[in-house]
């Protein structure tokens, strides 16, 4: 791998992914963040599901309520054609100390692999009054407070408008009830303190979690049209007067399941 740039070993794993699922191309990228595996049903058989270490370049899931698999889903688009979706049932995250490339590896696979578009998801904590675990939340914008890229190089990537503005007026079109808001990546894994939480608030954030700003700008460079959505699984810490506790994040995903599947089955063949 050490002779490889990051470009090259996603190439290779595309190429793999294409071998094992007998998918040459596949269309939209999906990855499943923690409370969103129950709605991963709704969109339909799947066509194939390998390892993720079946692929090089890959990490054993290192997560409860993360499944180590690829899903390759055939569903129909809203022009009746032919659409394949390349499901991560997992993601390795920054604090997994297995460096950016690594968290950004399925990215880029995705992209070799062809995908225009990417669903990133998460669950996370939330900040905005009223809102309530089990709630999807649309991502407007992002704080990254890991303070690193995934690029490396003279590259200034723009990331203005980062998040869709097209696919989040298309989310909100199907359910026009979601909210939007500002999410803040942490470097976890420990969650923040109560005093981190209101810094977030001070900064403009709304929702805080330890994944997805990396994924973005990693999707951003390759090109592709990005959607990111939040499950707020719990009151960020302090609001709630409760300590967080990951069981209730994996209860939350369960007991809105159907709201994210119908959502996500919904946007993934009108993107
Ligand atoms: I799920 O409250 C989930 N992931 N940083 N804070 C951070 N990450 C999270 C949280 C949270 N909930």
């Amino acid at each position: 791998m050490s002779d490889q740039t990051p470009y090259e070993a996603a190439t290779a794993a595309a190429a793999k992914l294409a071998e094992l699922t007998g998918i040459e191309h596949h269309d939209v990228a999906l990855v499943l963040g923690s409370g969103w595996l129950p709605a991963v049903d709704a969109l339909g058989e799947a066509t194939a599901e390998i390892d993720t270490t079946d692929l090089p370049g890959f990490h054993a899931a290192g997560v409860v309520g993360h499944s180590g698999k690829i899903r390759s889903i055939r569903c129909t688009d809203s022009e009746g054609a032919d659409r394949n979706l390349l499901v991560f049932l997992s993601r390795t995250h920054f604090y997994e100390g297995k460096g950016v490339a690594a968290v950004v590896h399925p990215i880029r696979t995705a992209a070799a692999a062809g995908c225009s578009a990417i669903v990133l998801t998460n669950g996370c904590g939330g900040l905005k009054e009223g809102w309530q675990p089990g709630q999807p939340v649309l991502i407007s914008d992002h704080i990254n407070l890991t303070a690193t890229s995934p690029i490396v190089g003279a590259n200034f990537v723009d990331l203005t408008d980062l998040y869709s503005p097209r696919l989040r007026a298309m989310c909100q079109e199907i359910d026009p009830s979601l909210d939007e808001g500002v999410y803040v990546q942490f470097p976890g894994p420990h969650y923040e303190t109560p005093a981190e939480v209101r810094m977030a608030g001070v900064l403009g954030g709304h929702l805080v979690g330890m994944s997805t700003t990396l994924e973005a700008i990693a999707a951003r460079e390759a090109g592709m049209e990005i959607l990111g959505i939040s499950l707020v699984t719990n009151l960020a810490a302090g609001l709630s007067g409760e300590p967080l506790d990951h069981a209730e994040v994996l209860e939350a995903g369960k007991a809105a399941a159907s709201r994210m599947g119908g959502l996500l089955s919904q946007v993934v063949t009108k993107i």
